[in-house]
């Protein structure tokens, strides 16, 4: 497995909450290097954006309107297998089916208020890291 980069964001709940610090120790320990982070608020638009594929959901309103509520941190993450590892990490959707010490589980509260975002898949991660970030913040690190 090579190594290769993927987007992470801490969401609005778990900033709130106070946990991103715990949630970045967490990633750091488990051998993400941290290569581009920015701390900022969507809008409604830049919401739907992101998500535009569940936009058919019936939970799209809603889950725009919480990841709008408050100030998140994206990251760009650098490890070898990083997609498929973070997804591990993370934990399932639903935090009442996360596996024993994933970040959902340990930090979550509900299916939607789930505390992060990982890519999943290669495709996605190049459009959501274009997302958050110019060739110039990924291009340095
Ligand atoms: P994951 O984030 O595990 O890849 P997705 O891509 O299926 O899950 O869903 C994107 C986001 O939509 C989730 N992180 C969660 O916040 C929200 N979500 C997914 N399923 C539901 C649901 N059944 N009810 C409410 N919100 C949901």
């Amino acid at each position: 497995m090579s190594v290769e980069r993927t987007f992470s964001i801490v969401k609005p709940d778990a900033v709130e909450s106070g946990h991103a610090g715990e949630i970045l120790a967490c990633l750091e320990l488990e051998g993400f290097k941290i290569v581009a982070l920015r701390m900022t608020r969507l809008s409604k638009l830049q919401a739907e954006g992101f998500y535009a594929v569940h936009r058919e959901r019936p939970f799209f309103a809603s889950l725009v309107k919480f990841m709008t509520e408050g100030p998140i941190i994206a990251m760009a993450l650098e490890r070898e297998d990083a997609i498929a590892k973070l997804r591990e990490l993370m934990g399932a959707t639903n935090p009442a089916n996360a596996a024993e010490g994933t970040i959902r589980k340990r930090f979550a509260e509900s299916i939607e208020r789930n505390c992060i975002h990982g890519s999943d898949g290669p495709d996605t991660a190049q459009v959501e890291l274009a997302y958050f970030f110019s060739t110039l913040d990924l291009s340095g690190n």
